[in-house]
């Protein structure tokens, strides 16, 4: 397997020779890798289930296929960019062998046992199997800031890397096929659990008629300056050093009643961070009072896997 890699960009790269490229899924998604591949000059087949979505990316140059098949049938190379990974793998069993010796890189968000079972899906069926996850929102594609992870079969990623970069940084993760949507995941639980703060303290603001969008002036510093200690944080995570003379999880669970109580005194739902207070009481349940906030990242290990 080999060491991940930090996202390749494509801007300043000379431009790949044109191939042909499907495109199966035309939401907001699918759309927009369509148009970045033609804008790179590629020969593109787009197929999507509402076919009236074809319209816009056929006016660009791309060619319609009025069924799977026919995409399949048109290219080496396949993106597929559905809703779910259900939808996905739904639509690959209508495909069954036409599949056969093509390279499927499929762009769906899902998780990483999901990638594997569609892997294995695509190997019986004599096809290579990328799976990818797109750290962008469609109006950021083939932008200097999107880059897409991938993971799965490193020949058929190297042969279709260059015009993979038509969609932004590319970033090999290895040859497992779940661990781009684990990194995925991953990136994105860090997003959800900042904004899920960020909100909370906007309800809480709001309760005495604060500005949200001000008081994301102090926000924004303070959360920045918070996050540059997570490279130390991950560092005790990594080494189960977790012993700290900064922040106890005892002077954490002493205070978080604090937080809980104020919620609901400014009749603020409690329901996002109830659960914190009681990880906070198991650290110490469990002798950990004098360890940093690091522990809890064990903590939230099943126990099996501890
Ligand atoms: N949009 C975003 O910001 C995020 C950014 C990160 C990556 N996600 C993931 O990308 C996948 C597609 O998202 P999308 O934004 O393109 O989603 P929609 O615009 O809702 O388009 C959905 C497409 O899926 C087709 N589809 C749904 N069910 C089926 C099915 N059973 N069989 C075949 N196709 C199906 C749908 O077709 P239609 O409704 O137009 O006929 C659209 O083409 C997704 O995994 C995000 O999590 C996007």
């Amino acid at each position: 397997m080999s060491a991940p890699s930090q996202p390749s960009a494509s801007a300043s790269a000379p431009a790949p020779a044109p191939v042909s490229v499907s495109v199966l899924g035309l939401g907001m998604m699918g759309s927009a890798l369509a148009a970045a591949l033609l804008n790179a000059g590629h020969r593109v087949t787009v197929w999507n289930r509402s076919a009236a979505k074809t319209g816009p990316l056929v006016a660009q140059g791309a060619m319609p296929a009025a069924t799977p098949a026919e995409a399949v049938e048109a290219s080496p190379l396949l993106i597929v960019c559905l809703l779910t990974n259900d939808n996905v793998t739904e639509l690959l069993s209508s495909l069954g062998d036409t599949v056969s010796g093509k390279t499927l890189v499929n762009l769906t968000n899902g998780t990483p046992a999901q990638a594997r079972e569609l892997s294995a899906w695509a190997a019986k069926h004599d096809a290579r199997y990328i799976d990818g996850g797109i750290m962008a929102v469609p109006q950021m594609i083939a932008g200097p800031d999107a880059f897409v992870f991938y993971s799965g079969d490193e020949e058929a990623f190297e042969a279709h890397r260059d015009t993979l970069a038509a969609f932004g940084g590319t970033k090999w993760e290895g040859s497992d096929p779940g661990l781009a949507a684990l990194n995925d995941l991953a990136l994105l639980t860090g997003m959800y659990g900042m904004f899920v703060g960020v909100l909370q303290a906007f309800a809480l603001v709001r309760t005495e008629n604060i500005s949200a969008e001000k008081f994301s002036e102090l926000l924004v510093p303070w959360i920045t300056a918070m996050l540059a200690g997570a490279p130390e944080l991950g560092r005790a995570v990594d080494t189960g050093q977790h012993l700290t003379d900064v922040s106890s999880l005892a002077v954490n669970q002493a205070a978080f009643p604090n937080f809980l109580a104020t919620y609901r005194d400014q009749g603020v739902s409690p329901e996002l961070f109830e659960p914190f207070q009681a990880i906070l009481d198991r650290s110490i349940a469990e002798g950990h009072a004098a360890d940093g906030l690091s522990r809890l990242a064990d903590l939230l290990k099943a126990e099996h896997t501890r």
